[in-house]
């Protein structure tokens, strides 16, 4: 496979092996014109140094360490697989499915055979994703290969994430994982080749990466997978944001893709029916300004039944926890969701004095500092009263 000089994998830089363009001409100047060609032409100001090296000013947007033979064998085994079998986690956000779609597209434009799919029971395509280009990539798990050759997991911080995908994933010859979770440590993560890094902002970081060392071009489909795990794992460039994260935005919108129509998709196409929940919801929010070492807690549920007052599937209310978390009194902000098994879904942001993902994690669940989740059995007033001790500081 080779790749044109015109093509996006080739403009975005970061190959291994000494790419052509932007980085020949930022090779041809000084270090200080790099640094100002680099960061948008800001002079930087007397007396800072500039720190970074410059190996991590063209490389993508994550800072974590993946060495180097540990990218060969992941090229190495992709480039050797007969087929290659995608996974991402059960109930996919738009990081998991976009990345996972991404690297399908890739793949299957570069003739490879190419299978995709989520381990939920009633398999089906969120609603807010269903834009999203490679659809057709996707299997039912009932049709996923039970023992893949090679299996590539997306966004999967432990394996009984995978759900009905978990068996393929034991059974698989060589499983490759994906990740940015912090949770997904590097001692007790599972997968025979681990691409791991929890400085990156979105999976999609690592994604575009991973096609870019394959030598693929990124089109505009493929752009628009990437570039909405990078849009919503960022909270649309709010959290976890560098100029890296920028930079391969920027990437991503030079194809020509329509960002435009990515937010409408993702953010303005809710049911009226959300407007009403999110109001009951937001009815019976509880302020606890002394919870989380007096940084402050606020949180809320939504019950099953309020959802089938207005023929509301449980997928639409992941939104509500981005309104509750607006209140600055509090540090942290909890939502707990019913889904149609009784079981309440629980999710769970820090403004970063609070670590979350420390807090889920005990009590079975996983996720970031900032942002994580679990399950409880539990009705929500003894969920909380499980929650609030580990509400502890980064
Ligand atoms: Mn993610």
């Amino acid at each position: 496979m080779t790749t044109s000089p015109h093509t996006w994998a080739a403009a975005a830089g970061h190959v291994a092996a000494g790419p052509p363009g932007r980085p020949d001409a930022l090779a041809a100047a000084g270090p200080e014109q790099r640094y100002r060609i680099g960061t948008g032409a800001r002079p930087r100001p007397p007396g800072r140094a500039a720190a970074r090296p410059a190996q991590q000013r063209r490389c993508p947007a994550r800072t974590g360490a993946i060495d180097e033979q540990t990218w060969r064998r992941a090229i190495a085994a992709i480039e050797a697989a007969d087929e290659v079998a995608l996974a991402c986690h059960v109930s996919p956000d738009g990081d998991a499915l976009g990345s996972m779609l991404a690297l399908g597209l890739a793949l299957r434009a570069a003739g490879r055979r190419v299978v995709a799919s989520f381990g939920d029971r009633d398999f089906a395509v969120p609603r807010l994703l269903r834009f999203l280009p490679g659809q057709d990539l996707l299997v039912e798990p009932a049709r996923y290969p039970a023992a893949p050759g090679l299996m590539i997991t997306f966004d999967v911080a432990t394996v009984e994430r995978l759900g009905m995908l978990e068996d393929s994933a034991r059974n698989a010859g060589e499983l490759l994982v994906v990740d940015h979770h912090a949770s997904n440590d590097t001692a007790s993560g599972f997968g025979t080749l681990r691409l791991v890094d929890p400085t990156a902002a979105a999976t999609a970081v690592l994604a575009e990466e991973l096609i870019a060392r394959l030598g693929l071009p990124v089109d505009e489909q493929i752009a628009t997978c990437l570039y909405t795990g990078l849009v919503t794992d960022t909270g649309s460039f709010r959290y976890g944001v560098t100029p890296a994260v920028h930079d391969m935005a920027g990437r991503l919108v030079a194809t020509g893709l329509a960002t435009d129509e990515i937010t409408r998709e993702l953010w303005e196409g809710n049911p009226f029916g959300y407007l009403k929940v999110l109001a009951t919801a937001l009815e019976r929010a509880t302020l606890e300004p002394l919870a989380a070492e007096a940084h402050g807690l606020v949180w809320t549920y939504v019950t099953r039944e309020d959802r089938a007052a207005v023929a509301l599937p449980y997928e639409e209310v992941e939104g509500i926890i981005d309104v509750v978390r607006q209140a600055g009194e509090a540090d942290v902000a909890v939502v707990l969701k019913q889904d149609d098994d009784g079981l309440w879904q629980v999710s769970a942001r820090s403004k970063g004095a609070i670590d979350v993902g420390r807090a889920c994690t005990a009590l079975g669940g996983g996720g970031h500092p900032r942002a994580a989740g679990f399950t409880s059995h539990l009705p929500p007033d003894d969920t909380l009263a499980l929650l609030r001790p580990l509400l502890t500081r980064m």
